[in-house]
């Protein structure tokens, strides 16, 4: 691939119309009172299409055509949903191109990555999903010789999701996926930031599924996000985003006592012991290409290594060769394949890394390298920043706040004990990376990190049978792997008595 050419440009994989509308109950319906907003890239900072700005109206609209779609769904054998649901990988695929463009143009990530990650992912969370719930079975025990129990696993019918901005397309499928596989109707709301390639895919896939049983509202969190998670009629509400607004939506489903699925913010360190400088040979290298994983996504990934912590014997050798690695970095045009760092997904969220820069130099931080923002000649009103390396002490709100750019704070740790003293003194606990040659280590480390997943020896992979999750305040509940199933049924027991004799 030698490079992308922008969307509605002659040749270009994407042609955005110049305004969409919400997709419910299987038509495109514009927002009931009119109002659209506009949708600019981070690549170049500019307009290029309009979303409809939902209100409660719209959310109600998309949540009823939800019910009255969800007896056909729900009942629709499990053999043939598994097949649409195989479809809509095969359509993912056949789009490739498109989708992942679509994705950074919307995003600003760049291309290698939607190409290689984001887009086959999506694919295979359907095809996964359309293989384990063929594989579903429930339980009968004999309770005495005249009666039996049956747990028999249902959908919850219609459920709320709520999707960020950092992996529009893949998070939303890692959330449907299961959710139609289970045999729920579904009503998405895509974040304000990155709504357009879940509606390409939308179009894409809308001759699959029986209307309304996938439904796209797009708009605000304050409006059409607290409309859908405050909605008494739905079974259950999935979010991704902010701690502080995952509470907001717990306390929203409280209301109405319903269950909440959350992925929330990170901090996750990335721990570098001394046998890894023990050789200088492949794994050292794979273990330095494990530092640079900050920089991935921009850092704007959950799971972002955004704490490193080395030893202190290894402290400067291996800082030495990490600094340069980072300093090969490639940053610039998202649309070229060999780009690394694209553009931050917004300006809010490039002035909220901007400022943690800022933060940094006056906590006294060193910076060890970038620190500043990136200018872009080709696409100078795009939000690129320099991949950042600080030093300091896990005390400094650079080490212990979610930046969710590429920034790294790196510390270091005398032994085991202090290892964990630092990984650990954190709100949250989603990711985290361990880098050891000593197999004890690998073990025993791991398992007193408390996080929901720890990388040993790799990062930042996300295979759909893996389970996906926070400990501490990153979030409730479990994404991808079978597992996640169980977020989106719920169980009846049938106690069948056989008896006929009256007791
Ligand atoms: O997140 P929000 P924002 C973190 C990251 C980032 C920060 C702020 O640190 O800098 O959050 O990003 C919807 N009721 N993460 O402000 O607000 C919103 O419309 C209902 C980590 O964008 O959490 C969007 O669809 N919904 C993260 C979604 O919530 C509401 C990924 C996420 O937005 C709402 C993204 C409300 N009151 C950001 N307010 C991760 N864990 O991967 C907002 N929303």
């Amino acid at each position: 691939l030698s490079g992308y050419k922008k969307p509605n440009t002659e040749g270009s994989f994407v042609h955005y119309k110049s305004q969409y509308d919400n997709f419910i109950g299987g038509e495109w319906v514009a927002p009931a009172d009119g109002e659209y907003f506009d949708n600019p890239s981070p690549v170049d900072g500019k307009v290029f299409t309009r979303v409809p700005r939902s209100k409660k109206k719209d959310i109600d609209l998309a949540v009823q055509k939800a019910h009255e779609a969800k007896e056909k769904w729900g009942n629709t054998p499990v053999a043939k949903r598994s097949k649409i649901l195989l479809k809509m990988a095969e359509r993912i695929e056949q789009n490739r191109q498109m989708l992942a463009l679509s994705e950074t143009w919307d995003n600003g990530k760049p291309i290698r990555e939607s190409m290689a990650a984001d887009i086959p992912l999506a694919a295979d969370h359907f095809r996964y999903f359309a293989g384990v719930i063929r594989g579903e079975e429930s339980g009968v025990s004999e309770i005495d010789p005249n009666t039996v129990s049956m747990h028999i696993k249902e959908p919850i019918g219609v459920v709320g999701q709520i999707i960020p901005w950092n992996f529009p397309l893949l998070m939303a499928v890692w959330k449907m996926a299961p959710a139609l596989a289970a045999g729920n109707c579904v009503v998405l709301k895509p974040a304000e930031q990155t709504p357009v390639t879940v509606l390409l895919f939308a179009e894409l896939v809308q001759d699959l599924l029986p209307p309304g049983t996938l439904n796209i509202v797009n708009g605000f969190g304050p409006e059409a996000g607290q409309a859908l998670a405050t909605h008494p009629d739905i079974g259950k509400i999935a979010f991704t985003g902010e701690t502080t607004t995952g509470r907001l939506i717990m306390q929203f489903a409280s209301e109405n006592i319903k269950p909440v699925t959350l992925e929330l913010g990170g901090k996750s360190p990335n721990v570098f012991t001394e046998s890894v400088m023990a050789k200088d040979d492949s794994f050292l290298e794979k273990a330095v290409e494990g530092f640079t994983m900050f920089a991935l996504n921009q850092g704007e990934v959950c799971t972002c290594p955004s704490r490193a912590l080395i030893q202190e014997s290894i402290y400067d050798e291996f800082m030495e060769r990490a600094l340069k690695r980072v300093e090969k970095i490639r940053m610039g045009d998202p649309l070229d394949p060999q780009t690394m760092i694209g553009a931050q997904a917004s300006r809010d969220q490039y002035a909220k890394i901007m400022s943690y820069l800022d933060i940094g130099k006056q906590e006294k931080a060193k910076v060890l390298a970038g620190g500043e923002a990136y200018h872009n000649e080709q696409y100078p009103d795009g939000f690129y920043i320099q991949p950042t390396v600080f030093e300091g002490n896990n005390k400094m709100r650079i080490f212990q706040e979610e930046i969710f750019g590429p920034v790294v704070s790196v510390t270091r740790f005398k032994d085991e004990k202090e290892l964990l003293e630092i990984a650990n003194d954190t709100l949250y606990g989603l990711g985290a990376g361990l880098w050891t040659r000593d197999v004890h280590q690998a073990y025993s480390i791991a398992r007193k990190i408390e996080a929901g997943r720890v990388w040993v020896n790799c990062y930042h992979q996300y295979p759909a049978h893996a389970a996906f999750g926070g400990y501490k305040q990153s979030g409730i509940g479990r994404e991808t792997h079978k597992m996640m199933l169980d977020h989106y049924q719920q169980t009846k027991n049938l106690l069948i008595s056989y008896d006929q004799t009256p007791t």
